[in-house]
């Protein structure tokens, strides 16, 4: 079949939307409508050229939501018309990882899809017979998308999809690194280094379990009522701040008990580890570098008590934590809207990646 896509071409060119024949699925697989999708920093990340995965051309996106059009041999979970998320971290329930309980990192496919390939290492996506790659097995800036059983959370049917969409990264990640990853506890002092779309959830998350006091870093000052609005308690604008890990350990009388690194800059995970308490303190990097990026520290940060950590999407088992998260959003529990802050269509799709650069977006979402 054909599907209209927004195709990267190449590292750092803006995308061009384009007709692309699309083979059905095979076994195991899904045929998918997409009905929407997010803009996230990582895919402009990738676009940029700093993802060493990154790989030309493919079509990029991977916070979207739709509905089931057909399904592959061997298909048992889901059918025709069920609402799904796709999942760039799948759940297998099978591979050593997903059996550890000690991760929500699934490998079971993880060596294709970092190629830009399906689980057969072939691609369903191409122009003129010439093979488009996939992008984190998700691709959903293409209206209609061939995706693994094992990478698609089935969700309720009355939830909006220009909403839901968002939880297919930034919500989940950004609520999940508090509650799956960190585990904070009521009354914990949290610091959350940048407020965009995934900070703004980790804000979200750590009002949900009761946190004290709860402090936001951002360089743009557009943030801070957005982020108070979330829970934020205080607001630090490292412009105005001359040290900002002095200034945390003020505020929080020692350190925070836990904080986020949610930029994807190794100067604020190094001060994202230090404004941590001694003895306890723990940081969460969830911001992504670009290739060669590493991150420094004294040891002695380490030695006294400090943990440095990551989580990948919020650490949540997809297929059984994210109809739960839509189940919250249904319910009134988190609120979504007012982080979707643009509305596109797919042909303005530049547009949303321009929104982010300037700092006027927190989430663009692209509807089909
Ligand atoms: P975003 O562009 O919406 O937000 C980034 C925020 O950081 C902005 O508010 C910006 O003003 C702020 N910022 C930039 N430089 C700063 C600095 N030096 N000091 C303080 N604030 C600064 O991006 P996003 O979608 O929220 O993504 C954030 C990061 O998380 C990216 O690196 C993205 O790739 C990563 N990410 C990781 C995961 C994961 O699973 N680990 C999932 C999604 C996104
Ligand atoms: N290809 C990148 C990896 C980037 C990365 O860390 N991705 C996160 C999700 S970001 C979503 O917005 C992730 O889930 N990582 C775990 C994984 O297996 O990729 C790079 O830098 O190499
Ligand atoms: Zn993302």
């Amino acid at each position: 079949m054909k599907t209209k896509a927004a195709v990267a071409w190449k590292a750092g060119s803006p995308l061009t939307i384009e007709e692309v024949t699309l083979d059905g699925p095979r076994a195991g697989e899904v045929l998918v409508e997409v009905k929407a999708t997010g803009i996230c920093h990582t895919d402009y990340y990738t676009l940029s050229g700093a993802d060493p995965e990154g790989l030309f051309p493919a079509i990029l996106g991977h916070e979207g939501a739709g509905v089931v059009v057909d399904v592959g041999p061997g298909v048992t979970s889901l059918r025709k018309d069920d609402h799904v998320i796709p999942l760039y971290t799948p759940e297998c329930r099978q591979c050593k990882f997903c059996l550890s309980r000690k991760t929500n990192l699934c490998q079971q496919i993880r060596g294709t899809q970092g190629r830009g390939l399906m689980p057969d290492a072939t691609s369903r996506f191409s122009i003129d017979g010439q093979p488009i790659l996939h992008y984190m097995g998700t691709s959903t800036f293409s209206n209609y998308i061939v995706v693994p059983e094992i990478a698609l959370a089935k969700v309720r049917a009355d939830a909006p999809f220009d909403k839901i969409c968002y939880i297919g990264c930034g919500v989940t990640t950004g609520l999940g690194a508090v509650l799956f990853t960190a585990k904070v506890e009521a009354g914990a002092n949290v610091v959350v280094f940048g407020l965009g779309g995934i900070g703004l959830n980790v804000i979200q998350g750590a009002k949900m379990v009761g946190a004290d006091k709860i402090i936001g870093v951002d360089l743009n000052p557009e943030r801070e009522a957005m982020a108070r609005k979330f829970g934020m308690t205080h607001f630090i604008n490292p412009k105005d701040t001359e040290n900002v890990v002095d200034a945390i350990v003020q505020i929080t009388d020692g350190g925070a008990d836990y904080s986020f690194e949610c930029v994807g800059n190794t100067k604020l995970m190094r001060q994202a580890l230090e404004c941590t308490h001694k003895g306890w303190g723990r940081s969460i990097i969830i911001g992504v570098a670009e290739a060669g990026a590493e991150i420094s520290t004294r040891p002695f940060q380490l030695v006294t008590g400090r943990k440095w950590e990551g989580s990948a999407f919020g650490g949540a088992r997809g297929r059984t934590d994210v109809p739960k998260i839509v189940d919250w959003y249904m319910d009134g529990k988190i609120n979504i809207d007012d982080l979707i802050t643009h509305h596109l269509t797919l042909e303005q799709i530049n547009e949303g990646f321009d929104l982010m650069k300037r700092g006027e977006s927190i989430r663009s979402v692209v509807v089909y």
